[in-house]
């Protein structure tokens, strides 16, 4: 795949405004809309979408119309993500071999912004000759949303803060930075490296960064200027949308609000929380069925021999090696009065969040 050169964009901030930062909205409008309510998201705000707000859920052309839409009024601002790169398919070294990957992804996600866009337009992928075809069709029928996408910056940097969907090299000037080395990093925060800007961050879910247990929350790494926001929103099942909330252009001061959209309840007896625990979760997550139940089935990790009870319909297949949606047996402390979000609810109670944390609890709820 080629190398292509990034765009970055220089945003030069008023004081005393708050930059609010989202990442991985994934077509999710209900969440975007949510963080952003929670967040009294307003003119006198600048707002940072950093990249992946469309593919894997439900309404990319919806999601990227409001992008463009906020980032029309002048406080928005949105960087590109891997998931956000489609104008690459009119690129001149586009490789013609891709075209049918893509369009094998589009048939089997059956949802995105090409998929979007063919049904908007009325241009059914079955019935023209090649992928060529329809990519090209979109490109005349939409031409407000591909100019938007061709223009999105890979970074944008203020005098304080970088903001690029994935990652950055520490010891290579910004621009100097190609689009996959901006957009594309797994585990990113593994590499250990320290900045002399903030680097803020998105693409690979904070949560995955866990192995006892599961929280979505930013993780703030003071020490190394990084912050990583990704907060599973579509991915994960327990999943949320975080917004950042730096509350000046030269504050590093952090907070952050979180959407979801369980039922919130409240804990009415003490639970001490497990001493040992395991999480399962995506890329790790093999088991064998030691005894298949209705609701929970007896499972074993494979790769780590851990057994633990899954709910059932978690199981990816009947088979007795298959592999299982992120879970965890983790029960959390929690005290009466303690606010809690409901995920699941089981005949051996709560799967709930608690500030983040996902987890078991026991007891009753009011
Ligand atoms: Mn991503």
């Amino acid at each position: 795949m080629a190398e292509r050169p990034s765009r970055i964009q220089a945003l030069r901030l008023a004081p005393d405004r708050r930059i609010l930062v989202v990442s991985d909205i994934h077509a999710n409008v209900p969440y975007f809309e949510g963080v952003l309510r929670m967040a009294g998201f307003s003119d006198r705000d600048e707002l940072i979408i950093d990249g992946d707000f469309l593919e894997k859920g439900a309404e990319s052309l919806r999601t990227l119309r409001i992008v463009m839409e906020l980032c029309g009024r002048g406080n928005a601002h949105a960087v590109c993500g891997n998931c956000d790169n489609w104008i690459n398919l009119f690129a001149p070294d586009w490789e013609n071999g891709r075209d049918d990957f893509v369009l094998r992804y589009m048939l089997w996600r059956k949802s995105g912004l090409l998929w979007d866009m063919c049904n908007e337009s009325g241009v059914d992928p079955f019935e023209l000759e090649s992928f060529s075809q329809v990519k090209h069709r979109l490109r005349e029928a939409f031409p407000a949303e591909w100019d938007f996408l061709a223009r999105l910056p890979h970074a944008i940097e203020t005098e304080n803060f970088v903001f690029a969907h994935a990652g950055m090299r520490p010891d290579k000037p910004l621009r100097a930075h190609t689009q996959e080395e901006l957009y594309r990093w797994d585990r990113f925060r593994d590499l250990g490296w320290s900045f002399d800007r903030w680097l803020i961050v998105g693409h690979y879910p904070v949560v995955l960064y866990g192995t006892d247990r599961v929280c979505a929350n930013p993780i703030i790494d003071r020490a190394r200027k990084l912050v990583s926001i990704d907060g599973g929103c579509v991915l994960k099942d327990d999943g949320q949308l975080n917004c950042l909330i730096i509350p000046d252009k030269s504050s590093d001061r952090f907070q952050y609000v979180a959407y979801d959209p369980f039922p919130v309840r409240t804990v009415l007896q003490a639970q001490p929380g497990s001493t040992r625990s395991w999480y399962i979760r995506w890329g790790d997550s093999r088991v064998q069925v030691l005894e298949r139940g209705e609701e929970f089935s007896r499972c074993r990790h494979v790769r780590t021999g851990y057994e633990m009870d899954i709910l059932t319909k978690y199981l990816f297949s009947d088979d007795a090696v298959t592999d299982c949606n992120d879970c965890t047996d983790y029960e959390l402390p929690l005290q009466p009065g303690d606010r809690v979000r409901v995920v699941e609810e089981t005949s051996r109670g709560y799967f709930v969040k608690h500030r983040g944390t996902s987890g078991w609890y026991r007891g009753a709820l009011a």
